[in-house]
């Protein structure tokens, strides 16, 4: 360790830690925009400046500290120094506050007000021109709201390994954008949200579905049903003010009867029953000479990037629909013929964690019914938003139930939301179908945790089964490319398009940089969904008594023509 001063008082650091990290071990918080560790450590927005050996500036975020450093982080000029940065910061940006989809979670309004910045105005002059780019599914870019601290790019390039945009033009004209300034919809992006997700403004928002959704839930002649996804349920409490990490799986099914949805449903149902069509697959490519490795199809954004980057791949990838949509599928056709109802008076909402889906539900191959299978697909934020704007108090709701049937899950489905699960899920049944035996273990902990990729290899039936797990396209493309070099050699690959998967998930909620740099949200989060997993007296997607029935009285069996019809799809080159 490296013994500095801060603020006049002695901290002990590891060799190599910046002033920043030293500080946050001395309880002391620097303020930061741009800086998102190992990611966007670029010393571009300045606010973490700080004296050093007796006055000279130095950017803490990267600078290095050494024996006997004295740094102060605080005094009367650094906050004059900082408030000049961001009134600056100010001048060349959109503050309509009061309408702004981050107003209240804004890093620049939250150091605007930690700071005492009340002359917002102070520089005002010529603003850069800006844009607002509307062009994709799933989002809007707006530039005028964007400090081009660069946390976007640099997550879309280092992390999802895509890079479709950076900075455009130079000095003042400088401006976040696409190659030519073509729309994002233009371009190869894939949906993912990650830019979003470290966005520390409004500049980057998911298109959203609420007032149409509510439009819906106010039509009589509407029958509105909600699916929630696995990782909603750990990450909805963070808008909220729980702690990262709480399940509030009740209060969010409390919340959705409150908002008037005709029926409260749970993504797990149909991602058991995604289970049953994708371990099916997997034995029948294994029995009969399929391709393999066979690939995870359920997340869209991973999808859309195949597609785009590994074309030659597709015939990999499970032809399995991902849960929400069979979920939207079966509550067209079996829940519908159920209750009497026509597939086009049930408007079918999904929420989720993700942006991806918003684009998914309106591809190709997702109509089995005639009609979009998801009609909306909202993100957690959406989700939290609407809650609010209905004038629900979250914290004091009671814990509800999902609906039944359609809201029935197991402990299989739920790990889906955490990078691995579904590959276990999926372990779970496969093997009891394969050896006939009832499985003494169910964890397959090899596949758990939030490494980029993981491998395992598992011995069953007589037959040596080797998977892989990736999370990240950036880990996906690693991993793909050693898989094509024949480097690597698998029967099953999961891939999920966001880093951990989707507890960490383009459409959840934004935490600041602040907490990003010292938190793993991605663990906390997924310790809810396996913890949920192993509080669950049913953890295996057969044995689902929903899912047995749906079978039963009206698929027939997994790979059934009926199934295939409803449940499966196709992919473009
Ligand atoms: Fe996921 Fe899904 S697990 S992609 O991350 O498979 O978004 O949570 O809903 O569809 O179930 C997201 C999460 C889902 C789907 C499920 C899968």
């Amino acid at each position: 360790n490296i013994t500095i001063k801060i603020n006049g008082m002695e901290v002990s650091a590891p060799e190599g830690s910046t002033i920043l990290e030293a500080a946050r071990l001395a309880h002391v918080e620097i303020p930061t925009l741009c800086y998102l560790k190992d990611l966007n450590e670029i010393a571009a927005c300045r606010m973490c400046t700080v004296k050093i050996n007796g006055g000279k500036l130095a950017a803490a975020c990267v600078y290095p500290i050494n024996p006997g450093l004295e740094v102060w982080t605080n005094t009367p000029d650094l906050v004059e120094y900082r408030k000049k940065t961001l009134q600056l910061i100010l001048s060349n940006h959109n503050r309509s506050c009061l309408s702004c989809v981050r107003s209240g979670n804004c890093e620049l309004q939250t150091l605007c007000k930690e700071l005492g910045v009340e002359d917002s105005d102070y520089y005002d002059g010529e603003k850069t021109p800006s844009c607002i780019d509307e062009s994709a599914a799933h989002m809007v870019r707006d530039n005028s709201k964007c400090i081009l601290c660069r946390r976007c790019s640099a997550t879309c390039e280092k992390v999802q390994g895509i890079g479709v945009i950076g900075a455009n033009e130079r000095g003042f004209a400088t401006i976040i954008g696409s190659a030519f300034d073509m729309g994002l919809g233009e371009t190869s992006c894939v949906s993912c949200g990650q830019c979003i997700a470290v966005c520390p403004t409004g500049a980057l928002y998911e298109k959203t579905c609420i007032d149409d959704v509510a439009a819906a839930i106010a039509d009589p002649s509407k029958h509105v049903i909600v699916q929630t996804a696995p990782a909603v349920r750990a990450g909805l409490g963070e808008e909220f003010g729980y702690p990262i990490g709480t399940n509030v799986e009740g209060k969010m099914a409390a919340a959705l009867r409150r908002i008037g949805f005709d029926k409260v449903f749970d993504t797990n149902f149909s991602a058991d029953l995604t289970i049953m069509e994708e371990a099916h697959e997997f034995i029948e490519r294994v029995q009969n000479g399929g391709t393999l490795p066979m690939i995870t199809s359920c997340s869209p954004g991973w999808i859309k990037y195949c597609e785009h980057y590994f074309p030659d791949m597709t015939e990999n990838l499970s032809s399995c629909k991902s849960p929400q949509q069979m979920f939207g599928a079966i509550a067209k056709s079996y829940y519908a013929e159920k209750m009497g109802l026509k597939p086009e008076d049930i408007v079918s909402v999904s929420v989720m964690p993700c942006t991806a889906k918003k684009f998914e539900i309106g591809r190709d191959n997702q109509a089995a019914n005639g009609c979009p299978d998801v009609d909306y697909s909202m993100t957690t934020r959406e989700l939290a938003r609407m809650i609010k704007k209905f004038g629900i108090r979250f914290n004091e709701l009671p814990d509800e139930e999902f609906d039944a049937p359609l809201g029935l899950g197991t402990g299989a489905a739920v790990i889906f939301g955490a990078t691995g699960g579904v590959m276990e899920a999926a372990l779970r049944t496969a093997v009891e179908t394969l050896t006939g035996e009832e499985l003494q273990k169910l964890d397959f902990t090899d596949v758990r945790g939030t490494e980029g990729i993981k491998e395992a290899t598992y011995n069953v039936a007589g037959m040596d089964v080797k998977v892989a797990v990736a999370s990240g396209l950036g880990n996906a493309r690693e991993l793909l490319n050693r898989v094509k070099s024949g480097e690597a050699d698998y029967h099953f690959i999961e891939i999920m398009g966001c880093p951990g998967g989707c507890v960490n998930g383009g459409g959840q909620p934004q935490q600041p940089g602040s907490v990003r740099n010292t938190v793993d949200i991605r663990a906390l989060r997924a310790k809810v969904l396996y913890d949920e997993d192993a509080a669950k007296t049913i953890r295996k997607s057969h044995e689902n008594p929903a899912i047995k029935e749906l079978y039963e009285t009206y698929l027939g069996k997994p790979g059934s023509e009926k199934a295939h019809h409803l449940l499966h799809t196709t992919y473009v080159k």
